[in-house]
C-alpha cells in the first residue's frame, strides 16, 4: 500500500538543467573549451563536484582539489543568480497539482534531490510547504545510485521503503530507488529509464489512483 511519494527536483518538478547548463558552459568557456547540450545530459542527477570532474575530463583539464573547489563555487554563484530569478510558472506541467493531489489523498510527500540549492528553488516556485520532508544535497553524503537520499526521506516521513514511490528523471536516481527497495516512476524516455517500473513524460500524466498499480 503506497503511503508516500518522493520526488526528485531537477527534471521532475522543475527544469533547472537549463540553468546548470548555462553556468557550466560559461565556466568551460573561461577554461578555454566548449561544453555542449549533449554533454550536459551526463550531469543530470549528478552532484556538483562530480559534474565538475566530468567537465574537466571533457576539456582535458587537470586541476588541484583547491582549484576545483574554487571552480565549483564560481559556477554555483552564476547558477544561484539564475535560480534567484525563478518564478512559479516554471514548475513543470502537472507537478504542483500532482503533489497537492497526493497530500489531499493522505499520501505523504518528500523531496529527494542531489541539489544543495533545493530550498532556494522551492521557495522561488512556491512549493516549499507541499513537502512533509525535504532531503537534499545538504543532508546526504552518498550520491545516487546510493539509496541514502530516498531512505532518509522514508525515515523522516515514518514510512517503510516498500510503501514509497520515487519519481525520477535520471538513470542513477531510478537505480537509487530500486536500491532502496522502492517503486520507481521514470520521468522521460522508456529507452533511457529501462529499470523504472513505469515511465511517463511528466507528472501531468500520473494520477493518485494509479499509485498502487505500479
Ligand atoms: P547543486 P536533482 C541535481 O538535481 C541536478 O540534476 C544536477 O545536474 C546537479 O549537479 C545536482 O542536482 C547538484 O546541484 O549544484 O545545486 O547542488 O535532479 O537531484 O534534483
Ligand atoms: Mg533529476
Amino acid at each position: 500500500m503506497i503511503k508516500a511519494c518522493i520526488f526528485d527536483l531537477d527534471g521532475v518538478i522543475v527544469d533547472t538543467a537549463v540553468y546548470h547548463y548555462k553556468a557550466w558552459k560559461r565556466l568551460a568557456a573561461e577554461l578555454g573549451f566548449d561544453f555542449t547540450e549533449h554533454d550536459n545530459e551526463r550531469l543530470k542527477g549528478v552532484s556538483r563536484m562530480r559534474s565538475l570532474e566530468i567537465i574537466l575530463e571533457i576539456g582535458n583539464v587537470i586541476k588541484s582539489e583547491a582549484e576545483k573547489e574554487e571552480l565549483a563555487d564560481r559556477k554555483n554563484r552564476w547558477y544561484v543568480d539564475m535560480i534567484n530569478q525563478m518564478q512559479p510558472n516554471e514548475v513543470l506541467p502537472g507537478a504542483c497539482e500532482f503533489v497537492q493531489a497526493c497530500r489531499d489523498a493522505g499520501i505523504k510527500t518528500a523531496l529527494g534531490s542531489a541539489s544543495k540549492n533545493s530550498m532556494t528553488i522551492l521557495n522561488k516556485i512556491g512549493m516549499t510547504d507541499l513537502f512533509d520532508a525535504i532531503i537534499d544535497g545538504n543532508k546526504v553524503s552518498k550520491a545516487k545510485p546510493d539509496p541514502e537520499v530516498f531512505l532518509k526521506g522514508a525515515a523522516e516521513l515514518g514510512v517503510q521503503p516498500a510503501d514509497c514511490v520515487v519519481f525520477e528523471d535520471a538513470i542513477a536516481g531510478i537505480e537509487a530507488a530500486k536500491n532502496a527497495d522502492m517503486k520507481a516512476v521514470g520521468i522521460g524516455e522508456q529507452e533511457t529509464l529501462k529499470e523504472a517500473d513505469v515511465v511517463v513524460k511528466g507528472l501531468g500524466e500520473v494520477s493518485v489512483n494509479e499509485l498502487n498499480r505500479f
